[in-house]
């Protein structure tokens, strides 16, 4: 087993890689063709349009084999999935949707009012999206802790309409505990559908499934596919993040845990087969006694299968010290950063390009994927070099408003008259003008 996976797994030392190599080191696994991707997804799309609740039968059929008599969930089922949960199980849920709201409620910020000059205020104020959509996925399990994570921000900005769409079981229910999820979080509507079908019944609406206006949520290539196409259309619904398949990367000093280590990389790996995790180390012994560990971890665990496929993915990396693992986490932009070395909280700043980092021996990255309070909704595929993750203000529109008293424009509207002449756009200029000229007249002394 371990020498398979060593085969498997090289270790390699970053500073004897060229550019190039470095390059294609860091690549993630290829995603799927979207240009076919794409037009299959674009005419998924055009059925729910047209022919609305039929279509997402029809696909609930074909996909995922089910004969659907309501697409929303009813008080009955709400009802047998509450009974159906433990009370260990419930409290388990409390606890996390509690820790999540805490860190989440933190994030509210301030309005800002601002005198910029006399008579000149700008401000900034928030306000709930009139209606989101949350697609909690169940692909290759079902995902209550993706319910909270969407659920409780969306509730505590105060969103009005706030639906979830959760594929179906194969017996046409949904998932108990993303049902009771969504009632602790005060979520009426619940809709059984899955994949680019969902993304389209929320993004358009149809007879049963309210419009929204923008889309949440992880899902495989298809919902990820639908909700680009859905968010370049003016009537379709924004979207939360782009989301590729999910990634960790760990860096380890030769103080860290193999064993932890090990675990924290398969942790992620069993996510989907195109998972990857990556070990940055400053030691070789490390590096080896990791993938000892990775050998006899795998076999113990229940999605070896999925673990054996998504660990081809897996990447070890010997680099010559801590800042060259900075960097080199910095360039590939990992969804989840581990740190386990001696000084983990001190190399923080270092951090530049990542979703969410865990400091030090005791901080899997399991906490924060379930319960220790931040949001699991984090930009893959090196997206974290430009996007954050999910947070409370991913539910709020900020909107600006201002107000200038006669002396305010008398003071300013000469500074934008000029500027509007630099642009050569005279009825800009105009509508300053026009007040010039009256508060000059009528109002000589303001
Ligand atoms: N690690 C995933 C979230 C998750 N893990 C849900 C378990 N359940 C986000 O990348
Ligand atoms: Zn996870």
């Amino acid at each position: 087993m371990t020498a398979e996976l060593r085969s498997q797994l090289p270790i390699r030392r970053w500073s004897s890689l060229s550019a190039q190599e470095r390059y294609t080191a860091l690549r993630r696994p290829a995603q799927r063709n979207t240009q076919a991707l794409h037009e299959q997804v674009r005419e998924i799309i055009q059925e729910v349009r047209s022919r609305g609740d039929h279509a997402l039968v029809d696909y609930a059929r074909r996909f995922d084999g089910v004969e659907l008599t309501t697409l929303e969930v009813t008080p009955a089922e709400f009802a047998a999935a509450q009974t159906s949960l433990d009370a260990v199980q419930r409290q388990a849920l409390e606890r996390a949707i509690a820790n999540v709201r805490r860190f989440h409620e933190a994030q509210r910020a301030e309005p800002i009012r601002l005198e910029i000059s006399p008579g000149v205020t700008c401000e900034r104020e928030f306000r709930p999206i009139d209606a989101v959509g949350l697609y909690v996925p169940a692909g290759v399990a079902p995902l209550p802790s993706t319910a909270i994570m969407l659920a409780v921000p969306a509730l505590i900005a105060g969103c009005p309409t706030r639906i979830i769409c959760t594929p179906p079981r194969k017996d046409g229910s949904a998932d108990p505990a993303v049902l009771t999820v969504a009632r602790l979080c005060g979520i009426e509507r619940v809709f059984k559908l899955g994949g680019a079908q969902a993304i389209a019944a929320m993004a358009y609406g149809t007879a049963s499934v309210p419009k929204v206006d923008k889309v949440y949520g992880p899902g495989n290539a298809w919902v990820t596919a639908a909700k680009l196409l859905v968010a370049n259309d003016p009537d379709g619904a924004a979207l939360d993040l782009p989301a590729g398949p999910s990634e960790v990367l760990v860096i380890a000093d030769e103080q860290a845990h193999p064993e932890f280590v090990a675990a924290d990389l398969l942790a992620q790996t069993e996510h989907s087969a195109d998972a990857q995790s990556v070990l940055v180390t400053t030691s070789m012994a490390l590096a080896q006694a990791t993938l000892e560990q990775l050998a006899a971890q795998m076999p113990r665990l229940e999605r070896e299968r999925t673990l054996r496929e998504a660990i081809q993915n897996t990447r070890l990396f010997l680099v010559d010290s801590l800042q060259d693992a900075f960097d080199l986490s910095n360039t590939y932009a990992p969804e989840h950063l581990i740190i386990q070395i001696a000084a983990a909280r001190a190399w923080v700043p270092q951090v530049r390009n990542a979703g969410s980092v865990f400091l030090g021996a005791w901080t899997p990255e399991t906490m924060g994927d379930y319960c220790s309070g931040t949001n699991h909704v984090l930009p893959t595929y090196g997206f974290a070099r430009a996007y954050s993750g999910l947070g409370l203000g991913d539910f709020l529109k900020r909107i600006t408003i201002q107000e200038l008293t006669a002396d305010g424009l008398r003071d300013l509207g000469p500074t934008a008259l000029t500027i509007a002449h630099m642009e050569g756009l005279g009825a800009h200029a105009n509508a300053v003008q026009v007040r010039l000229a009256y508060l000059a007249t009528v109002l000589p002394d303001g």
